[in-house]
């Protein structure tokens, strides 16, 4: 898996590899003064690169229903959609999709006292793909990406099924406003730079839309086009370049026929990308490439991407009745091999990818909170559905992970 040179319309320059910084070439320097002086104090040893420690693994938040987006907000709050249980309730009480603000208001270094679970909407709409598009997998959509403009509006995609799509507007009171898009569900939304704008993309149409938020206007910058295999690119989620402006779209990819048997499987391992895009000219070039299943992306301020991939493989497609909330099921895949999501870091420096995280179960969403650490939300799934686990079956978990330390 490589990370591709920067294109002519991001400012490429004539060694075809990204511009690096003043700040960054002061930090490089002293990295590499740092060996330098590292392989003079041990002659006998060959060692010119530091080995950074791995990465922390902690636990933030748990016990949600699908953890989704995650945005932090200027005193220490945090929003999290969750899509749900993806139990496609008649009535709308009892309908799980959640929008919830945790403030940790006793300053413990935890969400866990009271009043600190602060539920903003809580019967918003969720279902599961399994019943209604017959997918063989366990799929729960509902509340998707989130966004915290700085003037308080939260802006929050919805998947609810076919006629309950939205990209809803919240004001900072806490009230729902417009509902910008309705075309297709959009599985991720960023801000442009200047924040009046959102980004989206339709991951079921495959399409990548901006709109306007005065007016509402909405423009389709591009279609993706289909990737190596013929099968649909299925853009999951996206990224804002901060010093470009170009979007970086996470392309999941859709179902492939096996050319060898005929059959039809879920995804081709390594056909997956993220691309880079400039939403003025719709040019679209790769930036990352040999990827499986790429559901989210990040880019901090210095230009490093994060590539969350969702899974290796595929197991155990479910029929169309299977009962999901069975606790007495046997742990099954479910579609989709639980346990082998990953998170990489592809620095701005070009050099060589890094592994913050693997092993992770079903992760869907990359936020990179204030801290300058990396939020990853997981468990995708059934809440509670049986599942086999890396030390024997387990139970689907909806969880935020902090990595620290990378
Ligand atoms: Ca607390
Ligand atoms: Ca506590
Ligand atoms: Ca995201």
């Amino acid at each position: 898996m490589t990370r591709k040179p920067n294109s002519p319309c991001c400012g490429t320059n004539p060694t075809g590899r990204r511009p690096v910084s003043a700040g960054r070439l002061a930090r490089f320097a002293g990295l590499l003064l740092l060996a330098l002086t590292a392989c003079t104090a041990s002659p006998g040893r060959v060692r010119l690169t530091p080995t950074p420690a791995p990465p922390r693994v902690e636990l933030f938040l748990s016990g949600l229903d699908n953890p989704r987006g995650v945005v932090f907000g200027p005193h220490g709050e945090v929003f999290v959609a969750e899509a749900g249980t993806g139990y496609d309730a008649v009535d709308p009480a009892k309908m799980t999709g959640r929008l919830t603000r945790f403030v940790d208001l006793n300053h413990d270094g935890d969400f866990s006292d009271e009043g600190e679970t602060q539920p903003l909407f809580r019967h918003l709409p969720t279902y599961n793909a399994l019943q209604f598009f017959v997918t063989g997998r366990d799929e729960v959509s509902g509340p998707g990406d989130l966004l915290l403009h700085p003037d308080g509006r939260l802006f929050l995609a919805v998947d609810g099924g076919l006629d309950r799509i939205a990209l809803y507007e919240i004001s900072p009171q806490g009230r729902i406003g417009r509902n910008l898009a309705t075309r297709s569900n959009m599985n991720g939304i960023a801000f442009g730079p200047d924040f009046q704008r959102i980004y989206a993309v339709e991951s079921t149409a495959n399409d990548l839309i901006e709109i306007t938020l005065s007016d509402g206007a909405l423009r389709e910058i591009l279609d993706f086009p289909l990737l190596a295999h013929g099968q649909q690119a299925v853009p999951a989620g996206l990224a804002v370049d901060p010093h470009t402006g170009d979007i970086l779209v996470a392309l999941f990819s859709g179902a492939a026929v096996d050319p060898d048997t005929g059959e039809v499987i879920p995804f081709v391992p390594g056909d997956s990308k993220v691309v880079r895009v400039n939403p003025q000219t719709a040019e679209l070039r790769d930036e990352i490439t040999g990827l499986t299943t790429a559901v989210d992306v990040e880019m901090d301020q210095a230009g490093n991407i994060f590539v969350v991939e969702y899974t290796s493989g595929y197991a155990d497609p479910l029929p169309r009745l299977f009962d999901l909330f069975d606790p007495h099921a046997p742990p099954l895949h479910g579609g989709y091999l639980r346990f082998q999501g990953r998170v990489t870091l592809y620095p701005a420096d070009g050099g060589p990818p890094r592994l913050l995280a693997q092993g992770l179960d079903c992760p869907t969403n990359i936020a990179i909170g204030p801290d300058g650490a990396l939020y990853i939300s997981v468990g995708q799934g059934t809440p509670g559905r049986p599942i086999p686990g890396p030390h024997g079956p387990t139970r689907i978990q909806g969880q935020i992970l902090r990595l620290v330390g990378w």
